[in-house]
């Protein structure tokens, strides 16, 4: 058992790990706190290091999750993952797992052989621009510092996949719980694919592997309900990510 500190707990991804992540002290947070959830903002440095005293990981969630203005993916996201990783240290808290995205590597396509976890940073939006900036970051305190480190390049989180492209991008529910749990116990630095065992995967499991993640889920069970991709199919990793405006948060 662990004590852990959960930032964006709040969240779609927070309300997985806190349903999961049971046997572990969870310190729930968020910037809008709901019951159980404390307030914290990432963008302040006290409050953040505050927040790391006493603990033994950091799971940070919090930030922007989708397209936004530079500014607000520059503060939210890379101004926040830095005070995670210097509260951390100041701190002296060994272990950070960071989410980041498959957006830090949007316009790669698919080729043969799956898409490696070392593969080049390719952002498809300032998001994943700022995801990719949180996965420098998250090395830069590694190398210097000996934090334990672990970044989630996650693909789509979801109770079930919604669409076709989701049946390759899935990470269920109960998979993205195991892959934290993994990253928990990794030493070192590594960047790991976060989906599920799919089928229609081709995301290398091989980082995911290495540090003892073993997926379960498949999306192929729910390929009925969702139907076939139109042809031709989007290959690109980031879907329409690669296509809506830059910058612009959209109306949900
Ligand atoms: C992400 O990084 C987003 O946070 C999420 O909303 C989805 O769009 C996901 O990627 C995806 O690529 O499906």
């Amino acid at each position: 058992m662990a004590t852990i500190l959960l930032t964006g707990a709040a969240g779609y991804i927070g309300r997985i790990l806190r349903e999961r992540l049971t046997c572990h002290d969870v310190r729930c947070t968020d910037l809008h706190p709901i019951e159980g959830v404390e307030p914290l903002d990432v963008t302040d440095q006290d409050a953040v290091e505050t927040a790391c005293q006493g603990v033994d990981a950091v799971v940070h969630l919090g930030g922007v999750s989708a397209e936004a203005p530079f500014e607000a993916v520059l503060d939210a996201n890379v101004r926040g993952t830095h005070h995670v990783l210097e509260g951390a240290r100041r701190a002296e808290v060994s272990r950070v797992v960071l989410a980041s995205s498959n957006h830090t590597v949007g316009f790669h396509s698919r080729g043969a052989g799956d898409l490696p976890d070392s593969v080049p940073p390719a952002p498809d939006t300032y998001y994943g621009w700022s995801k990719a900036a949180m996965k420098s970051l998250g090395a830069l305190y590694h190398h210097r510092f000996g934090l334990h480190v672990v970044c989630l390049r996650i693909g789509t989180c979801a109770d079930r996949p919604a669409d076709p492209r989701a049946l390759w991008s899935w990470l269920s529910p109960d998979d993205c719980a195991r892959l934290v749990e993994a990253s928990l116990t990794a030493d070192g630095f590594h960047l790991v694919w976060g989906v599920s065992a799919n089928t229609r995967r081709w995301w290398s499991a091989e980082g995911g592997h290495r540090i003892g993640y073993v997926p379960r889920d498949d999306a192929e069970r729910y390929a009925a309900e969702v139907g076939e991709p139109e042809m031709p199919a989007d290959t690109r990793v980031g879907g329409r990510f690669c296509v809506v405006p830059l910058g612009e948060a959209e109306v949900p």
